[in-house]
């Protein structure tokens, strides 16, 4: 166990020397970032650390890095002077849920110079970032207006509220409040997926039935051998209540062998026993290769695949389907295809040594039980889809499916608890999109249809999308691909016509408003918190405002409730709550599930933070499906596993695909467009992926000069290629594709693999007057083609040059 000492020094007192190794090289000397926040010495080097505070304050940090940390706001003469960690009991089960340094730099956010301080609206071009300043009822005014004129004119299906993350874990301050609105209105045109996890949300139930989470990374405990594919979560589960510190106490537990297969040396990488470096977007030609070894070396879980799964060979096919169609045809090479996936055949394409690849299939057949898991990483990509499923296959293979330290291939499953959200009432509107397509129903609405662009419960789309709610988010420009393109499309002000933007500061989205508005940070106002999704507990936050709001700036349920009282619905969007009803309405909710709440809200918030241990023994995926099939069958449409999905065959039958595009029923390996086949390789040499980095939550953070300093923002290139184009470490390079360019500094390191290049997305798009990026911000080189089964962003999947600067 490890217990805080005095805030602002962490001990290293009850922690083994040979954890503190492991944890050391873990994290890495300067880039120390983790919640593994537990281990290093806090030297903030600021005066403000060391003055005694008036009062310390519970606040949270709610941006989308997937955890969720409850903040100790140390607050004088009404300045916020520290920022400092939960220190609350912490047994293992329920740890300190420890912020990382990106909460801890809060202070930095909240007193930034680039926070937005009054209401604006656009006088110059859109996107040129011109503003003049106006009063909160002319900016309200106006938005009611365009909204209603928008809605009359043409239809509900014109608004949108694009998919943002910035507050996610606050439930008044929630996006929830624009869609109670539009719903009050008549409704908004919705979109499915995530650019989290389109693909595999899209993927799984074809396979399993429904989207869900594999075995809780705790049952590492109980594995022999752990398998990560592309999952980095000492960097994407940061949080001191977080993954990272439940992996690290199931590995010595289990003293597992532990294997992560990833393009980059990840700051994961050190907990492991190896590292096999593959090329993106070929973990799917990797998985079949694997399976051809445990399939001719007899190590497939025959009972398994014959009793649970739909498929596997020609007895378990569905019926209708001509012969040849199984997997176990596809892997030796009796399909339509004719090829044998063996070893060799993916090494070629993976760059993984044959050997190494014989030698993972036996030790994957070999371990009983086995732990496979994926990360988001391989399925944002232009096959993504596959790739998930094709991953599933090895656990499905050795029956892994259903018991206690095995699990799914999917990513590893956590605990929540059904808090409630700020109600939103239903979309009266029906139509959606998926999620990365929006640019679409700007530019092109009609040519939108179901089976070529996957809009739901329409045949085609009628109007574009002429109203942008955007609020917290940087999906405008920043997190959505080919901002060039993006660009071109928001520019037209008679195409969309009215863009609504409200942040924290003057971001890349934020340039493209009509009006601008600027809201709360998270310690300006009263909240009522939930634990991210990440977490081997529950959690709940009461969280109180440390100071006072900067500026005009306003939350977001504010904002809203004024708008609704413009548009005639006040009484039925506040049902005569303000955000203090709000809570206490939302914290009763939280009592019926948690009774040992207390329940006077005042007593509640002199403790501020609520943690629940997750039960125990961890979670293990479908276990009741495994302990009985027939009682407990899974939602697909055979009740089994389904290898072959002849849902997908007469999808992959009817659907109209772009060139080269294809949807097999089966788990197949399809290579990407602009990955290590595509012959636009000769102009664009090198795979780019952006990984998420340590510096920042996306874009959150990506200001805060600590951080920049602390986890600078670099392309990672390989002294291979590094060395052939004359580039050395601390060069400045441009990186370059038809889409666009970006400046920024190279890190030559043998941490990414020949051929790949890594450059973490997020950083701010900051253009030179040539519109050339000046901040390594991915985007400017990423492109707008969905995949082609979920439509959804394969933000990980581009081909570039790179040259001295
Ligand atoms: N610090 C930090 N944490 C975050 C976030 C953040 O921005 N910053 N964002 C949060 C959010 S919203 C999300 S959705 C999650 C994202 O979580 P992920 O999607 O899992 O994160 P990524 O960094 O995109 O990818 C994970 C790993 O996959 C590897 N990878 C990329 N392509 C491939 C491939 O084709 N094959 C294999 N085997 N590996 C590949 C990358 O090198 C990386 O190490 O993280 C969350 N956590
Ligand atoms: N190339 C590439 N692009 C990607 C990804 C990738 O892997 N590669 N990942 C994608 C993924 S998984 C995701 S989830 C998206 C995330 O994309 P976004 O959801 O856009 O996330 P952020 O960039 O963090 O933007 C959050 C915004 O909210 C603002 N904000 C924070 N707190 C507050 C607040 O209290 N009030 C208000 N009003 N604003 C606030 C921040 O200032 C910031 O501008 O990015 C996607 N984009
Ligand atoms: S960025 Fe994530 S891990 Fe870091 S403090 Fe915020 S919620 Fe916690
Ligand atoms: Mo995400």
């Amino acid at each position: 166990m490890i217990r805080d000492q005095t805030p602002g020094e962490r001990s290293f007192r009850d922690v083994k020397r040979r954890d503190f190794l492991k944890w050391s090289a873990l994290l890495g000397g300067a880039a120390a970032l983790g919640g593994a926040g537990l281990l290093y010495k806090l030297k903030v080097g600021d005066a403000a650390v060391n003055t005694e505070p008036d009062r310390i304050v519970i606040g949270a940090c709610h941006v989308n890095c997937g955890n969720r940390c409850p903040l100790k706001v140390r607050v004088r003469d009404g300045r916020i002077v520290q920022v400092e960690s939960d220190d609350s009991e912490d047994t293992f089960g329920v740890h300190q849920i420890r912020p990382c340094l990106r909460g801890r730099s809060m202070r930095k956010w909240v007193y930034s110079p680039d926070r937005l301080k009054y209401p604006m609206k656009r006088v110059g071009k859109r996107g040129e970032g011109k503003f003049e300043r106006i009063s909160w009822d002319e900016a309200l005014d106006t938005v009611a207006r365009e909204l209603r004129r928008i809605i009359d004119t043409y239809g509900n299906e014109a608004v949108y509220r694009i998919y943002s993350t910035g507050v996610l874990g606050a439930r008044v301050s929630g996006r929830e409040g624009f869609d109670r609105l539009a719903n009050l209105l008549g409704g908004q045109l919705g979109f499915y997926g995530s650019y989290s996890t389109a693909q595999i949300q899209d993927a799984l139930p074809y396979l399993y039935g429904k989207y869900s989470g594999g075995n809780s990374i705790l049952d590492i405990a109980n594995t022999k051998l752990a398998v990560f594919f592309g999952n980095n979560t000492a960097a994407t589960r940061t949080s001191g209540g977080s993954l990272t510190y439940d992996l690290v106490h199931a590995l010595r537990q289990s003293k597992a062998r532990f294997i992560i297969i990833d393009p980059h040396y990840s700051d994961t990488a050190p907990l492991a026993d190896e590292w096999i470096p593959i090329r993106p977007g070929t973990d799917g030609a990797l998985a079949a290769g694997l399976a051809f070894v445990l399939i001719t070396e007899n190590m497939v879980e025959e009972d398994f695949l014959q009793r649970y799964c739909v498929g596997y060979d020609e007895k378990t096919m569905p019926e209708g389907i001509p012969a040849g169609n199984s997997y176990k045809e596809y892997i030796l090479g009796a399909g339509p295809d004719k090829t044998p996936k063996t070893p060799a055949w993916a090494s070629a394409i993976t760059g993984i040594p044959v050997e190494r690849i014989v030698k993972l299939a036996r030790e994957i057949g070999d371990a009983k039980p086995c732990y496979i898991a994926q990360g988001w990483g391989p399925q944002r990509q232009a096959n993504g889809e596959q790739t998930v499923r094709a991953i599933c296959m090895l656990a499905v293979l050795t029956g892994n499916v259903g018991i206690q330290g095995g699990g799914t291939g999917s990513r590893e499953g956590f605990m929540t608890l059904p808090f409630p959200s700020l109600p939103t009432g239903k979309n009266p509107v029906s139509t959606l999109i998926s999620v990365f397509t929006w640019t679409k129903a700007i530019e092109a609405p009609t040519d939108m249809t179901d089976i070529k662009d996957g809009v739901r419960n329409k045949k085609r789309l009628e109007v574009p999308i002429k109203f942008i709610w955007n609020y917290a988010g940087n999906c405008l420009i920043n997190q959505h691909s080919d901002i060039n393109r993006t660009t071109r499309i928001l520019q037209d002000d008679t195409a969309c016509e009215m863009i609504v933007v409200i942040d924290n500061f003057m971001t890349a989205s934020a340039k493209f408003a009509d009006i601008l508005l600027p809201a709360c940070s998270n310690l300006e106002e009263d909240d009522i918190v939930y634990q991210g999704a990440n977490v081997n507990m529950g959690a709940l936050f009461l969280t109180q405002k440390a100071v006072e709001p900067m500026f005009e700036s306003r939350g977001h349920y504010e904002i809203v409730r004024d708008l609704a009282r413009r548009l005639g619905v006040e009484e039925r969007f506040s049902e005569g709550r303000d955000r203090e009803g709000w809570i206490r309405y939302l914290y009763a909710k939280c009592r019926e599930i948690k009774p040992d709440l207390p329940e006077d809200i005042t007593e509640a918030r002199k403790k501020g933070i609520f943690k629940w241990k997750a039960p125990q023994p961890p979670l293990v995926a479908f276990k009741s499906f495994r302990e009985d099939p027939a009682k407990n069958p899974l939602a697909t449409p055979s009740g089994k596993i389904e290898i072959f999905s002849k849902r997908l065959w007469d999808i992959g039958h009817t659907w109209e695909l772009g060139p080269g595009e294809a949807i097999p029923a089966l788990p197949e390996y399809l290579p990407c467009w602009e990955g290590v086949s595509d012959p636009l390789r000769e102009k664009y040499p090198l795979q780019l992926f952006g990984q998420h980095y340590k510096q920042r939550t996306h874009s959150s953070f990506g200001n805060v000069p600590w951080l920049q300093e602390v986890a600078p923002q670099q392309l990672w290139i390989n002294p291979i290629d590094a060395e052939s184009r004359g580039i050395k470490h601390g060069d400045t390079v441009r990186v370059f594709n038809d889409r666009g360019a970006t400046l920024v500094t190279a890190k030559v390191t043998p941490r990414i693999m020949p051929g790949v290049l890594n450059l973490p997305q997020g950083a701010w798009y900051t253009p030179d007057a040539k519109g050339v990026d000046t901040n390594g911000s991915v985007n400017i080189l990423t492109s707008h083609r969905p995949s082609p089964q979920a439509k959804g962003n394969p933000q990980h999947t581009n081909l570039v040059e790179v040259v001295k600067a």
